[in-house]
């Protein structure tokens, strides 16, 4: 069993329900079990600017299968959704990333662990630290909300979450 983490973010359409769906999926998974959810955040863009804002979560799952099949099923769940890929960093129905894998570090052509851009993203961050305030680098051995400034600039708390019940009832 391993713990990671991942991010989902969603800037087309029924963001909410977007991100429902696709923790709803996690959670139907038998790999998987979704262990925690953090409050929605509304973010601004980043990378490509000329897009709408997004809804930001972070999650912390328990699960059985090992990295590349867990990307594979973030993929799947992606393609489920009806993503559409089409602009690098451009809009999207639902994204998700992995974030950290236990304090496995790994670089392959298809998949990078910890994600390579979490540290600069106050996206990323501030769901993370909210769910797991003292949550440490894998490669550096360093509290994330140490080592790295995070930057509130463009972050909103949406709405705020009590546990995993509770957002998979909401509703879009
Ligand atoms: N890949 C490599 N490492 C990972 C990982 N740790 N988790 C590969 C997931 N995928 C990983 O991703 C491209 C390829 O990355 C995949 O085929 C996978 O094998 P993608 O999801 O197809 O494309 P993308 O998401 O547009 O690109 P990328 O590089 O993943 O973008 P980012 O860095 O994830 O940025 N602004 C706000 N406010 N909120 C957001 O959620 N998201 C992005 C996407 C940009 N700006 C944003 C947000
Ligand atoms: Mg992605």
């Amino acid at each position: 069993m391993t713990v990671a983490y991942l991010s989902i973010g969603s800037n087309i359409g029924d963001r909410l329900e977007h991100l429902v769906e696709a923790v709803r999926a996690l959670h139907f998974r038998d790999e998987v079990e979704v262990l925690s959810v953090s409050s929605i955040y509304e973010t601004a863009p980043v990378g490509y600017t000329d897009q709408a804002d997004f809804l930001n979560v972070t999650v912390c799952v328990e699960t059985i299968a090992r990295a590349f099949d867990l990307l594979e099923i973030c993929q799947e769940i992606e393609r489920e959704l009806g993503r559409v890929r089409a602009i690098r960093w451009g809009p999207r129905t639902v994204d998700l990333d992995i974030l950290l894998y236990g304090v496995d570090n790994i670089e392959a052509e298809n998949l990078v662990v910890p994600h390579p851009r979490m540290h600069e993203r106050a996206f990323v961050l501030i769901p993370l630290l909210e769910i797991a305030p003292t949550i440490a680098h894998p490669a550096t051995g360093k509290l994330f909300s140490e080592e790295f400034a995070v930057q509130d600039g463009g972050v909103i708390l949406w709405k705020k979450v009590d546990g995993v019940g509770h957002f998979l009832q909401l509703k879009g």
